[in-house]
């Protein structure tokens, strides 16, 4: 087997699959933090302060749904340990606050709104917590994490992602814990096949900041170290293990999957990334951020950036006191899935020619996975041309590769006849699950995209040509 051959082995896990098509999807932080303006508890704090009085999954999920989010994932338990569900393990939840009397529970009103809606599930279930006494104190605590995993993934009907965040500080008692992270994952194999584990897991990376950026070149084939590099870091927190050290790929690396890269690697892994980011500068809902909502602009920029750039989008938007999306985040949230819908309303392809100079470029043309395009056997290069009987206005191209066939384009250019003759516009290197070219409307009667190099014949799933889209 060649090299090349040997990368485009690797392909998506089903589940993997299927979670990569949601592209964008919420992130939903609320706890005590947001009664005590903080953005991590201590794990002191009352029950008795939690009273979202006008507490309302639904609006959440209208406005998440109108963003074109397929998803929500909740903050079921953050670092302060309190349990937005009734747990039978602990006594720190929802039970002893006063909102419905102590009979309420927040992940069973959104596991529902979510469902009733048509939209994914997940859990954001935090390893560290600062309230359980059994902190630190090895297996007991695991059995008491297990514990607590096993309500959330038996009770709640479906679920898509359970998140497990890297944070690893110290308990009540002061003593840290190391996770036995094989067991966690073992049990959500089980109870949840279908569900994706995201960061401190073996299904989606960290992209490496929470600010919203993705690397030029975001590869889904990454060494299988990659996997380890957010349970590493917080290993090496707790000891010198040398050993672990040398192990250790650092998700902020810039490059993580280039043949420079890989070459040197034993085990290769689909693991495809995530941007996580906040609508505002706090992940929990603070007063003093309510003129702080991320721009159109901003938002699109990072939504062309990640769904557009072969990752996943996790936009968090915190409820206030309430217990409901605060107005200015619900507006944002439906200006961004407005200019979204709207400029991916007509692909003009609908209207041109296309060719290319081998393989059935026909086979792009509707977004699914059934047809696609691929070039002739053995070539890792094509030419496809879209030509129009009158000039069209460009604002942006989507570029799909099939990754059912793995990730293979390494580079490639768009070009748009003027006056005769091709002049470059854009010059980009991966493509994998989906490329959002943005370009600044280019008016002109044929578009040739030539894809330069290829670990081995390039593939696409879909093409499409749009009008919008000016960032
Ligand atoms: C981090 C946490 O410490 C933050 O509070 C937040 O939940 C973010 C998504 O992950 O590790």
């Amino acid at each position: 087997m060649t090299y090349d051959e040997r990368l485009t082995k690797i392909v998506p896990h089903e589940r993997q699959f299927r979670f990569q098509q949601l592209e964008f999807y919420a992130f939903i932080h609320f706890t005590v933090n947001t009664f005590t303006d903080r953005e991590w508890g201590d794990g002191s704090e009352s029950p008795l302060i939690f009273t979202p009085e006008r507490l309302d999954p639904e609006q959440w999920v209208k406005a998440v749904k109108s963003a074109g989010m397929r998803g929500l994932i909740l903050t079921c338990k953050h670092h302060d340990g309190f349990c937005l569900w009734p747990s039978r393990f602990t006594e720190h939840t929802v039970a002893a606050s006063t909102w419905k009397d102590g009979r309420g529970d927040v992940v069973r009103e959104t596991a529902s709104a979510c469902k009733k809606h048509g939209i994914k599930f997940g859990v954001y279930l935090s390893p560290w917590d600062r309230n359980c006494s059994l902190y630190g104190q090895g297996r007991a605590y695991d059995d008491f994490f297990v514990g607590q995993l096993t309500e959330l993934l038996t009770d709640y009907g479906e679920i898509f992602s359970v998140w497990l965040d890297g944070a690893c500080g110290e308990g009540p008692n002061g003593k840290k814990q190391y996770y036995d992270w094989e067991r966690y994952y073992s049990v959500i194999r089980t109870l949840q096949p279908n569900a994706c584990i995201s960061v401190c897991g073996p299904d989606i990376r960290w992209c490496g900041n929470e600010a919203g950026h993705t690397r030029v070149s975001e590869w889904s084939v990454v060494p299988e170290r990659a996997k380890d590099s957010e349970i590493i870091s917080e290993k090496s927190q707790h000891s010198d293990d040398a050993e672990f050290r040398q192990r250790k790929v650092d998700a902020r690396d810039s490059d993580l999957g280039s043949r420079a890269v890989l070459e040197s690697e034993n085990k290769l892994i689909w693991y495809p990334a995530e941007v996580n980011t906040s609508i505002r500068p706090g992940w929990f809902w603070h007063e003093s951020e309510d003129d702080r909502v991320r721009s159109l602009e901003e938002l699109v920029h990072i939504y062309n950036h990640s769904v557009g750039g072969n990752a996943t989008f996790l936009l968090n938007i915190p409820p206030t006191r309430d217990g409901l999306f605060h107005e200015n985040d619900v507006k944002r949230l439906a200006e961004l899935g407005e200019y979204i819908r709207n400029t991916f309303r007509t692909n003009l392809l609908e209207n041109a020619v296309l060719s290319s100079d081998s393989g059935n470029i026909e086979a792009a043309r509707t977004d699914d996975y059934r047809e696609y395009y691929i070039s002739s056997k053995d070539r890792t290069t094509a030419e496809i041309i879209a030509e129009w009987s009158s000039p069209v206005t460009v604002g942006c191209i989507v570029l799909k590769e099939n990754i059912l066939c793995s990730q293979r384009v390494e580079s490639f250019i768009v070009e748009a006849e003027f006056d005769g003759g091709f002049t470059e516009v854009y010059r980009g290197t991966v493509i994998g699950y989906k490329r959002i070219v943005p370009l600044k409307n280019v008016v002109t009667k044929r578009i040739r995209i030539k894809i330069t190099d290829s670990r081995t014949e390039p593939t696409l799933a879909f093409l499409g040509i749009y009008e919008g889209n000016e960032e």
